[in-house]
């Protein structure tokens, strides 16, 4: 029962800021991605397809969306021990700050986890789209009776000085390890990986922040109360008096910290075989189960739609997008390469009648938008015409920002008719 041992630590996010304006009005966990689930769907789904049913979700402000889809997310048994507790950073006493770094936040929530049982310390990114068994990754830790393991992927020398780089010998203890090197100091720090690695150029060895830490130790360490982050400090400081196994993964991960890496990792669930299998029978991903109604549609060509459920869609064209739940899609309007989260509610006819509401939720008729992101409830005219790309320059507005070429719409954002963007 792996249960018994493991205590999973979501790092749900520090500032966010990467990520802005999607982390605006909520904290990243909540992010809503793929239509209909959020961003920390992804690690407590690959927990509990592991077996590991008790988490901690950390993040730097609560906000009540998280607790709510939490809440109405991961209910389980009166009779388990299995539990999703959201701690957000609070002022107590002792700490009258915010989480400093990774390793501060799990410092300051220490007591949390200490009144849990458990043998080994499963510390996950909440911002990674893959999906891992980490039941094996525990197993391959207790062969090795280590006491840190680090789960490392093969990466090519353009990324490789975004990530932590390692370097392990023959039984996989690793020897070396840099964070975020700079690019003359690469050369330094090739690995031998396998035939299709090298074939993409991937050589260079780097931490994905999945970490597992043997309870004891853990405590001994987060003792050090100047010591911040797990990337910069702890893992760097520990690997010679520590024994820490690199265990490598090389199948699909994906950060998506940023606004074009999300965005990116949206659109590409709409390709033909996307990397990142939401049709897996063994690795599911759970999220709120919502009763919604089926989605109606009139007239309209799809290519490359993921739609999720509940919309109601009259559009001309929609291609190479993800639509999400309750979205609403007047007629003649096409929409290309975007991500529209959808709504949290409907309008009834009663309430567009009442408020005297010129632009209904969802995006008017004779529209064009093309890549985008539609942040949830927001509200698009008719004959507006929203075209990204990576001519346009970053700049922000109260109701848009660009970033990298994508136009974000923000939460609850009005965008009158006849808008050009
Ligand atoms: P980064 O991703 O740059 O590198 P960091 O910004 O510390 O590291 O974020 C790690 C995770 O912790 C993210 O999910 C982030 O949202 C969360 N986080 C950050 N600050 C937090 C805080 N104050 N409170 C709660 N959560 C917080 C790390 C490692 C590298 C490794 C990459 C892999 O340092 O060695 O290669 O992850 O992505
Ligand atoms: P999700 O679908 O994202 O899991 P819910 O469906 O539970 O979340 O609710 C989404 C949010 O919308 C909730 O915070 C809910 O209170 C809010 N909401 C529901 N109906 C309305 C309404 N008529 N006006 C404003 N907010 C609403």
């Amino acid at each position: 029962m792996i249960n018994n041992k493991v205590l999973a630590i979501i790092l749900g996010g520090g500032q966010g800021s990467r990520l802005y304006p999607l982390t605006e009005k909520r904290s990243k966990p909540a992010v809503p991605i793929a239509g209909k689930y959020r961003l920390v769907d992804i690690p407590i789904s690959n927990c509990i397809n592991a077996d590991i049913k008790r988490i901690f979700v950390l993040t730097q402000f609560n906000s009540a969306g998280l607790n709510k889809h939490v809440k109405n997310t991961y209910q389980f048994s009166f009779f388990s021990s299995a539990f999703v507790d959201v701690l957000a950073a609070e002022q107590t006493p002792e700490n009258k700050t915010w989480f400093q770094g990774t390793a501060d936040a799990v410092r300051q929530c220490m007591p949390h986890f200490l009144g849990n049982d458990f043998e080994y310390a499963l510390i996950l990114s909440g911002d990674q789209l893959y999906q891992m068994d980490y039941d094996k990754m525990i197993e391959a830790h207790e062969e090795a009776g280590a006491e840190i393991s680090i789960a490392t992927i093969p990466v090519n020398a353009k990324d490789a000085t975004g990530f932590g780089i390692l370097k392990a010998d023959n039984e996989n203890i690793i020897t070396s390890f840099i964070e975020k090197p700079d690019a003359s100091l690469l050369p330094e720090w090739t690995s031998e990986v396998s035939d299709d690695m090298k074939a993409q150029e991937r050589h260079y060895l780097a931490s994905m922040g999945i970490y597992i830490f043997n309870k004891d130790l853990l405590v001994k360490l987060m003792a050090n109360k100047d010591t911040m982050d797990f990337g910069k400090e702890i893992i760097p400081q520990s690997i010679d008096s520590h024994k820490t196994l690199s265990y490598q993964y090389e199948g699909y991960w994906t950060d998506i910290g940023t606004v074009e890496s999300f965005f990116e990792a949206n659109l590409g669930l709409t390709d033909a075989i996307p990397k990142f299998d939401l049709y897996d029978n063994n690795r599911r991903i759970y999220t709120h189960a919502r009763m919604l109604p089926t989605t109606k549609i009139a007239g309209t060509v799809l290519d490359a739609a993921v739609i999720s459920e509940g919309c109601i869609i009259a559009a001309s064209k929609i291609e190479k997008s993800v639509i999400g739940i309750r979205s609403r899609i007047g007629k003649e309007t096409t929409v290309s390469s975007t991500y529209m989260m959808g709504n949290d509610f409907y309008e009834t006819l009663e309430e567009m009648e009442a408020n005297n509401i010129e632009i209904l939720m969802g995006i008017g008729e004779r529209c064009v938008i093309k890549n985008a992101i539609l942040d949830k409830n927001c509200r698009i005219g008719d004959d507006v015409k929203i075209i990204g790309g990576k001519h346009l320059e970053d700049i922000e507005t109260d109701t848009y920002c660009i970033k990298d070429g994508v136009v974000v719409v923000k939460k609850d954002a009005t965008i009158p008719k006849n808008t050009i963007i």
